[in-house]
Order: structure tokens, then sequence, then C-alpha cells
């Protein structure tokens, strides 16, 4: 199996993280949306959606979207739960990242990085550092019940992953966590994991950097 990806993407990292959490060889092939790899034909023909992550599987066929690529790596693994009302709560917080959570923080985290402060632009920058503010109070409500993992008891689920890359980079957006404290737990929880990979395994200077977004050479 083989990922296409980009380097900073919090997207694909869902991907890599779930991939190395379950123990599987997932080579690596990354692009460059700077570099207009995204545009060329290529990828136009092979992307099902036209976005990273993309899934090809060892029979040539390929899946997009991180949470349905997440779902198709954890059947069968306590990473998808059997239970069907964790299951329904599983896919009810993966919508819940992409629709309130994923957005804003992606983009604030491009804004700031690209131009330093949110004077410039500020309306919609302030306008995504509200929403994205509006989505960590919804999870730290939701982690200050006293659950370990996002939907599940024992054991995280492809919800923990879908979760994590977006809120673990969104001080590059400006957010203090600290003002978090039960998703700070659980983001500390998730990287004791056996088997957790950095977005820069080996490089953790780079991990939480922006200088490549300076110099343009960066996805989000
Ligand atoms: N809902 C999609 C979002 C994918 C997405 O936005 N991918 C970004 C990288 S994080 C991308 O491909 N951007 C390039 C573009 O939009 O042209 C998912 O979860 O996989």
């Amino acid at each position: 199996m083989r990922i296409i990806d980009t380097q900073r993407s919090g997207n694909c990292w869902k991907v890599r993280l779930l991939a190395s959490f379950l123990g599987i060889d997932l080579q690596r092939a990354t692009l460059s949306i700077d570099r207009g790899d995204l545009r060329s034909a290529e990828f136009i023909n092979s992307a099902p959606m036209k976005k990273v992550p993309v899934l090809e599987l060892d029979d040539g066929s390929r899946l997009s979207e991180s949470g349905a690529i997440l779902f198709y790596l954890a059947r069968g693994t306590p990473w998808w739960p059997e239970d069907a009302k964790q299951q329904a709560q599983t896919l009810a917080w993966m919508a819940f990242e992409q629709e309130q959570h994923m957005p804003p923080l992606s983009r604030l985290r491009l804004h700031l990085a690209l131009r330093k402060d949110l004077t410039a632009e500020a309306a919609q920058a302030r306008r995504w550092l509200h929403e994205s503010n509006a989505a960590l109070s919804i999870f730290e409500a939701h982690l200050a019940t006293g659950r370990r993992w996002v939907c599940t008891d024992t054991e995280p689920s492809i919800a923990d992953v879908a979760l994590y890359p977006y809120t673990r980079m969104s001080t590059m957006g400006g957010i203090d966590l600290d003002v978090y404290p039960h998703v700070e737990e659980w983001v500390a929880r998730i990287e004791e994991l056996a088997g957790y990979q950095a977005l820069f395994p080996g490089r953790p200077d780079m991990n939480l950097s922006s200088l490549e977004l300076t110099s343009k050479l960066f996805s989000i």
C-alpha cells in the first residue's frame, strides 16, 4: 500500500499515524502543492477527489478522504469499535472534525505562518480564530466528562486519530492549548501510544515549525 501525501498536511498525517499504530508498512509518495504537483494530469487522473491524502491499494485502486481511509485501515481492529453506538459516535466526531474543527484550524495555521500576525486581513483570520476556539471548547467539554478517548472507553478509535493532527498543530495558528487542559492531556495520551509517529519522524524541530511556509515550500 502507498500513500500519496504532502509534507505538512494534517489530513495525510492522520493516515500515516494510524498505519504506524497498526504496524502497517506504508510506502510514501510525497507531492508539493507549491510545485504544482496537485495540478498535474497524473495526479488529477489518479486522485478520486483531487486532494491528498490518497491511499493506493495493492490492486491499483485508490481511496480518497482521510476519514474513509482511516475506516478502511481500521476495520477488524480495535481502532474501529464493534458496538454500533460507538461506531455512530466515532462517525459523529469525525464529521465534527471535518466540518467544525479542521477547516478553521488549518486555515488559521496557514494564514499565520504566511502573514505572521492577525492584524492583516484581520476580519477573516479572526473568524477562523473564533471558530477554532469554538471547536476546541466543544472538544474540551467533551473530554472534561472524564473520558480518556473521544468515544471509546478502553482504547482509542479512529475518531482520536482524526482529531489529533489539527489539534496538535493549533499552536501554529496562535492558539494556546493551556486553555484546554483536558485536550492537552489527551494529546499527551495519544503521543504515548506505541507506534506514535510525529509529523516529521526524527525531526522534532520541524514538527511545529513554519519555516517552509514562509519559503513557500508548504502545503496545509
Ligand atoms: N476532507 C479531505 C480534505 C483533504 C484536503 O483538504 N487536502 C488538502 C491537503 S490537507 C489538499 O489536498 N489541498 C490541495 C488542494 O486543495 O488543492 C480529507 O479529510 O481528506
